[in-house]
């Protein structure tokens, strides 16, 4: 009997600025493998497909990260005062609208969300998906919606919003909605394995050993928007990285993982050990921050002899007291052993990235100056973070008490570019002077 069509789109950005690094819709993967086994046939429509065969400004990416195409478009009357450049990130809109109509009418679309700001690239998406699919049940979910379901259900108007992971409740609502597919029993289990196959091309294998954090620093929305943290099954990830090898030859691995390093002996340890023996020449990449304070010799080796190239650590500061008081996730004596443990492990400056969290509530100038020049004196490459205020987090209460912005009306304004939460002085110019004094710092020794 044929699948009923399903139809997955992973929106545009609407931003000042978007990098490609290592970026994929994996909780639209994840869930493909999910409806998979509930009956359906789903599709993917990614309107940030990096490499879309019409886009002619794309090129091929030797390094599976880079560049979004983009174009110039009017800003949202909230942001028109800002002096830069708004863009569309990702596929035209008329070649992905050749693309949905070149789609037989599925049974129903999920649309997906991340950054809470980008939601006018998810208005954009939802209203060209309703001009070709009028009448087909749409369902929103993913990070924005989930933070902010209430101005996602006015400003996307989908017909259904799911709130957190969308494993359990998305089988019975599609079955609600449409009569289709397998509605199973509920389970709350969490789904990690993409469907690497929908990916239109597939670079690298999108990783995730484990959902959510242990943690709840005062600044991130881990735990809002997954809930709990788990561990997954050591053997299934092992498996997931062979068949990535040997079905599609993919050799680099982005991380996405929150906490990937915590409880390392019994987590992440045996993967690295497994990798380094029997999958040799793999490259890991881990753009979202990796906890310094699970950094010890073993594990630096570890990363070493898997084949770790790009180490982003989220320090966001040294200052201890920022630590005690959010959440105490790292500190300054840990940090500085897990570069020492990087370095004798055979890791250059270059690749030790280090996450400073910057333009945050309180923070002073002189306190990024102090964290810039400590993190260059112990071997690494400080690379600065803007702040983005994250509504029902700790530091959202604070941060609408300071910042100059109505960010609690307008989500367009917890936009990291514009610096929201920062004191006075912290501001582009000054980032950018740092920025500067960075690479100049680190030419100068090389
Ligand atoms: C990996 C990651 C990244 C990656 C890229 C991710 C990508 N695809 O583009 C990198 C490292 C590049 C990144 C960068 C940034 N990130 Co980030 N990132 C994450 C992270 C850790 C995980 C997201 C993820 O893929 N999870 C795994 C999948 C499986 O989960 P999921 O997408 O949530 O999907 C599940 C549910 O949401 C739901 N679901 C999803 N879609 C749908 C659709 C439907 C229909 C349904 C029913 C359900 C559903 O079901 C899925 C399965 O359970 C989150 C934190 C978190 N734990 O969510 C932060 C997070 C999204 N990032 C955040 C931030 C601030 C940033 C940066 C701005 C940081 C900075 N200052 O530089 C940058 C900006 C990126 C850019 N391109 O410009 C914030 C969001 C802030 C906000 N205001 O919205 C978060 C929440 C972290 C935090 N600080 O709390 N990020
Ligand atoms: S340790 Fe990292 S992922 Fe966990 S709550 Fe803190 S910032 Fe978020």
């Amino acid at each position: 009997m044929k699948r009923p069509l399903i139809l997955l789109i992973n929106p545009w950005i609407h931003d000042f600025a978007a990098y490609d690094l290592w970026a994929r819709p994996l909780g639209l993967l994840v869930l493909a493998s999910v409806l998979r086994r509930h009956g359906w046939e789903p599709r993917l429509v990614d309107c940030l497909d990096p490499e879309h065969p019409e886009m002619k400004s794309v090129k091929v990416r030797p390094h599976a990260h880079g560049r979004f195409a983009r174009a110039a478009i009017p800003k949202p009357k909230p942001l028109e005062d800002v002096a830069r450049t708004y863009s569309r990130y990702g596929v035209d809109p008329q070649i992905v609208e050749k693309d949905l109509v070149s789609i037989s009418r599925p049974e129903a679309i999920l649309v997906t969300s991340l950054m809470t700001y980008w939601y006018p690239g998810v208005q954009e998406a939802v209203c060209l998906v309703r001009k070709v699919f009028p009448d087909v049940p749409l369902i929103l979910g993913g990070v924005y919606a989930s933070l902010l379901p209430n101005h996602a259900r006015s400003h996307a108007r989908p017909d259904e919003l799911v709130v957190g992971p969308g494993e359990a409740a998305l089988p019975q609502t599609l079955r609600r909605l449409t009569g289709k597919g397998d509605a199973g029993a509920a389970t709350d289990a969490l789904e990690c394995e993409p469907a690497l196959d929908l990916m239109p091309h597939m670079r690298f294998l999108p990783l995730i050993t484990s959902r959510g954090c242990p943690f709840q620093c005062t600044y991130c929305a881990s735990r809002i928007i997954v809930g709990r943290y788990v561990r997954r099954d050591i053997g299934e990830v092992i498996r997931e990285i062979h068949e990535a090898r040997t079905r599609y030859g993919i050799r680099d691995i982005a991380l996405y993982d929150d906490a990937f390093l915590v409880n390392a002996p019994s987590h992440a340890l045996p993967i690295l050990d497994h990798v380094a023996e029997q999958v040799p020449g793999m490259r890991w990449h881990a753009p979202n921050g990796l906890h310094a304070s699970a950094i010890d010799r073993r594990v630096a080796t570890a990363m070493k002899q898997a084949g770790f190239e790009t180490i982003r650590i989220g320090l966001e500061t040294t200052s201890n007291r920022f630590h005690d008081e959010s959440g105490s996730k790292t500190n300054l004596r840990d940090f500085l052993s897990a570069v020492s443990n990087l370095r004798e492990s055979g890791f250059t400056t270059e690749r030790i990235g280090v996450y400073l969290l910057v333009g945050v509530p309180g923070q002073s100038k002189a306190q990024i100056e102090d964290d810039i020049a400590l993190v260059l004196k112990s071997g690494a490459h400080p690379k600065l973070a803007e702040y983005s205020p994250i509504p029902g987090t700790l530091m959202w209460e604070h941060a609408v008490r300071t910042t100059r912005y109505p960010i609690a009306d307008e989500p367009l304004f917890h936009n990291c570019t514009l610096l929201p939460a920062a004191e006075p002085g912290v501001d582009s110019a000054f980032l950018r002077d740092a920025r500067k004094m960075i690479r100049e710092s680190l030419s100068s020794r090389s």
